[in-house]
C-alpha cells in the first residue's frame, strides 16, 4: 500500500498532522510546498487542494484530506493511537473535540486577521488598527485557554495528553510580533508547548518550526 503523502513543510500547520504521523510511527512522505514562493496558489498544488491551503494529505486509498485538525483526528482514530485521542464513547473525547474546534473556528481566524491583515481591509491605512484588533482577539481567546489549563491542566485533559495539546503547541509556537511572546504571556500554554518540545518524536519537529519562524520574523517583521 502507498504511504501517506503530506503536503506542507516550512511554517505550515501541516506540522500538526506530521506530529501525529511521527507519534504513531506511520509511514509517510513529506512534500514541501514553498509557501514563501506562493507555490500553494499555483496550479500544481491547486490540483491537490483547490483551496490553496496546506496541509493536504493523500491517504493510501487516494483520498485527499484537508484541515489540519480533521486530519489529526482521522489519523489518530484510524491508527488506534489511544495515547493521543480518547475513543468514541469516552466522555473526555468531547472535551478534546470542543477545544480542537475552538482552535480552528475561533482562534485560527483571529490569527489569520493578524498575520494576513491586508486581506481583510479595503484601505492600507486601516491595517494597523485592524491588526491591533486581531491581536486583542487572539489574546482574549488565549486567556480563556490559559484559564482552562490553569484550573484543569497541565494538559487540556488534565493528566492525559491528547491531540489538543499538539495543536495548541503549534499555535503557541508561531508567536505574535515575536516568536516567544505567547508562551511568555501565557505560562500554562507555555508549559503545554514545552511539554510537546520534550516529546522525542514531536519535539524536534516543533523546534524546527520555532527556528524557522524566528528566522522568518527576522527577515519579515510584522509592522503593528
Ligand atoms: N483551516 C485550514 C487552514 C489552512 C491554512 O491556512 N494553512 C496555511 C498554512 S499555515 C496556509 O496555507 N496559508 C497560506 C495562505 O493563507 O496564503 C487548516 O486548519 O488546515
Amino acid at each position: 500500500m502507498q504511504p501517506y503523502i503530506l503536503y506542507g513543510g516550512t511554517f505550515s500547520r501541516a506540522l500538526g498532522p506530521q506530529m501525529v504521523l511521527e507519534e504513531g510511527a506511520i509511514p509517510y512522505e513529506l512534500r514541501v510546498v514553498d509557501m514563501e514562493a506562493g507555490e500553494h496558489f499555483k496550479e500544481a498544488f491547486r490540483k491537490i487542494n483547490p483551496a490553496g491551503f496546506t496541509p493536504a494529505l493523500i491517504t493510501p486509498e487516494g483520498h485527499v484530506l484537508h484541515e489540519a485538525a480533521a486530519i489529526m483526528v482521522y489519523l489518530a482514530d484510524h491508527h488506534g493511537l489511544a495515547d493521543l485521542i480518547p475513543a468514541p464513547g469516552d466522555p473526555q473525547r468531547g472535551l478534546m473535540l470542543t477545544k480542537l474546534w475552538y482552535y480552528t473556528n475561533d482562534v485560527q481566524p483571529a490569527f489569520k486577521r493578524f498575520g494576513y491583515t491586508q486581506r481583510y481591509t479595503l484601505r492600507d491605512e486601516d491595517i494597523p488598527a485592524m491588526r491591533a484588533k486581531a491581536r486583542a482577539a487572539i489574546c482574549e481567546r488565549l486567556q480563556l485557554l490559559e484559564d482552562w489549563l490553569t484550573q484543569n491542566g497541565p494538559w487540556h485533559l488534565g493528566e492525559r495528553f491528547s491531540l489538543a495539546d499538539l495543536h495548541l503547541a503549534l499555535w503557541a509556537s508561531y508567536g505574535l510580533e515575536n516568536i516567544g511572546d505567547i508562551v511568555e504571556t501565557f505560562p500554562a500554554i507555555g508549559r503545554v508547548r514545552d511539554g510537546v518540545l520534550a516529546r522525542p518524536k514531536s519535539g524536534p519537529l516543533l523546534q524546527g518550526l520555532i527556528d524557522y519562524m524566528v528566522e522568518r520574523r527576522r527577515r519579515r517583521p510584522l509592522a503593528v
